[in-house]
């Protein structure tokens, strides 16, 4: 038997889609699986001692999906609790335990060396976690499970992930309580694609989704929304870090949740990039039920766009709000203020842009996460030592290290960069400002401040009340006054 442990407890919750996927993969493979889904236990410590009293497992699954939650003001790093519940777990059985997840897979080595876990899936779990299982119970050769972090004589041992294609996924999505994280977060995810080719300075999907698109047939992706549909699912938010990239596989998804009706009895939301995106995509978009559009704007200023490998102009910027507003989507402009060159110049430029345009609303958040392996870390590699590097912003002490949250604030914005955006924002109710250091609780009152959806009680009990869809959605209809 497998058993799959959900670890992300985070307020208000999101359904861990991975682990209904793998449960799936896992089923369909004759393999026996259980769930334990740590977010919906009132007592998650009670919860695994009463589950592993009862089972014997031959093999344990972590979820860890944020490793931090990338947000500058709280800094917070998940990690050291994902390290008790592997030791807690030590304790009621003596199966092996693998870790993956997104978020795991930015850092795979590391989290398996800090936590002390057996091993770890980098990448996409479906195939590597019954190739992992059959390998545990049979003739232990694990250089053959694409992705895996293993000890050979102790030393750590990295396989290559596997990037399955075709991409195909199980489609059922009746592993984990769907319904309770629609009740209680406010939407459930879907893929439709995985995989980024795009180079952001900053972004570490590549690294953790595969350096190619891969995508999915569109009618499986019907499918799986249908399934969602039939257990009264009916808000989706898509899980593709960009999905309009490639602008055909979007079409041709939308299409298909039109020919079903799907248009008509499902709201859904999604990332997009800012291009490519015209009038008719913007419309089957629409027909096909899509509600809300949160686009990786990162800056409006031409130079920012340049230093973050952006291929969109700010006319795009424009563009993507008009095509919007006359296809009755909301628009949410997603900023990243902060970047190596940017100065209050930039970042007036900016916001300036950003007001004239008008979407319904647009994220300031100031600070970029430093991950490892992207262009990004090479240049603050290539500024000098970390430690004497004045862009450098972070809450804990020794060296720099990016394993930890660790985040770039252009020195260049002085000793109080919040307020400077603040004021620069001067009020306008549809940006959510970036909060302050002092204060990184401001974004959590339903004021329009940052938009952190870690431990936001504000948005939770909006959800609670009733609110569905995208969490930027709930937060601008909840008003900053
Ligand atoms: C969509 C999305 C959201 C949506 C979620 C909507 C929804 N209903 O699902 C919203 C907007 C709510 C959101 C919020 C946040 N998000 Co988010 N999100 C994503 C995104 C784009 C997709 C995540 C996803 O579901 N993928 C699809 C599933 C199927 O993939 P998966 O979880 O990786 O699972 C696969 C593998 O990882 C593996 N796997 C998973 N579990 C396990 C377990 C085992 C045992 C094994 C072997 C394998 C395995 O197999 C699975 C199937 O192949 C990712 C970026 C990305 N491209 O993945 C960021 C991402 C996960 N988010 C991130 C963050 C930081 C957050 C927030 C903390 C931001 C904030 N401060 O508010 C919150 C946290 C919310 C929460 N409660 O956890 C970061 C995490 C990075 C990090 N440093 O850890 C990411 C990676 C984006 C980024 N690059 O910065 N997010």
């Amino acid at each position: 038997m497998l058993t799959l442990i959900n670890t992300n407890v985070t307020v208000p919750p999101v359904g861990p889609i991975g682990l209904d996927y793998i449960a799936g993969s896992a089923g369909a493979a004759g393999v026996q699986v259980d769930i334990v889904d740590l977010c919906l236990a009132d007592h998650p410590a009670a919860t695994l001692r009463r589950y592993f009293a009862a089972h014997n497992p031959e093999l344990v699954g972590i979820s860890f999906r944020n490793v931090d939650d990338c947000f500058w003001p709280s800094a917070q790093w998940f990690v050291p609790d994902l390290a008790d519940t592997v030791q807690k777990i030590r304790t009621l059985t003596d199966a092996p335990i693998v870790v993956g997840g997104v978020g795991f897979s930015i850092f795979a080595e590391r989290i398996v060396e800090y936590t002390a876990a057996d091993f770890g899936i980098r990448g996409d779990g479906e195939r590597a976690i019954v190739s992992l299982f059959n390998e545990v119970r049979g003739s232990r050769r694990f250089e053959r499970v694409g992705g895996l972090i293993w000890r050979r004589d102790g030393a750590i041992c990295s396989n290559e992930p596997a990037w399955p294609v075709p991409l195909s996924l199980p489609a059922r999505r009746d592993a984990i309580d769907n319904l309770a994280y629609l009740r209680q977060g406010g939407q459930c995810g879907l893929e439709t694609k995985r995989g980024c080719d795009r180079h952001c300075l900053y972004c570490a999907d590549p690294l953790a989704k595969g350096p190619r698109i891969r995508l999915r047939d569109p009618s499986e992706v019907a499918d799986e929304a249908q399934a969602l549909l039939a257990q009264g699912i009916d808000v989706l938010h898509l899980c593709d870090s960009e999905f309009n990239v490639p602008a055909s596989h979007a079409h041709a998804v939308c299409e298909e949740f039109c020919c079903r009706g799907l248009g008509r009895r499902l709201r859904w939301y999604t990332y997009m990039a800012v291009v490519p995106f015209d009038r008719e995509l913007a419309a089957v978009m629409s027909k096909a039920g899509c509600v809300g559009i949160d686009f990786t704007g990162d800056s409006a200023c031409p130079s920012m766009l340049n230093i973050y490998r952006q291929p969109h102009l700010r006319e795009d910027l424009a563009s993507a709000v008009r095509l919007c507003r006359a296809n009755d989507m909301a628009v949410m402009i997603d900023l990243l203020l902060g970047g190596p060159g940017e100065t209050p110049e930039t970042v007036a430029d900016t916001i300036e842009f950003i007001k004239r345009i008008d979407p319904d609303c647009a994220g300031a958040p100031l600070g970029v996460r430093i991950y490892p392996g992207t262009e990004m870390a090479r240049i603050v590699g290539a500024e000098g030592p970390g430690e004497t590097n004045p862009n450098i912003r972070r809450k804990y002490a020794g060296a720099v290290d990016f394993f930890k949250p660790t985040f770039y604030i252009s020195a260049a914005l002085g000793e109080r960069p919040a307020e400077l955006v603040q004021d620069l924002i001067a009020g306008d109710k549809r940006f959510f400002g970036p909060s302050t250091e002092q204060d990184p609780q401001a974004g959590k009152n339903g004021l329009r401040t940052d938009h952190n959806y870690n431990d936001n009680t504000a948005l939770a009990e909006s959800i609670s009340k009733g609110a569905r869809g995208a969490y930027w959605d709930i937060l601008r209809k909840l008003g900053g006054d």
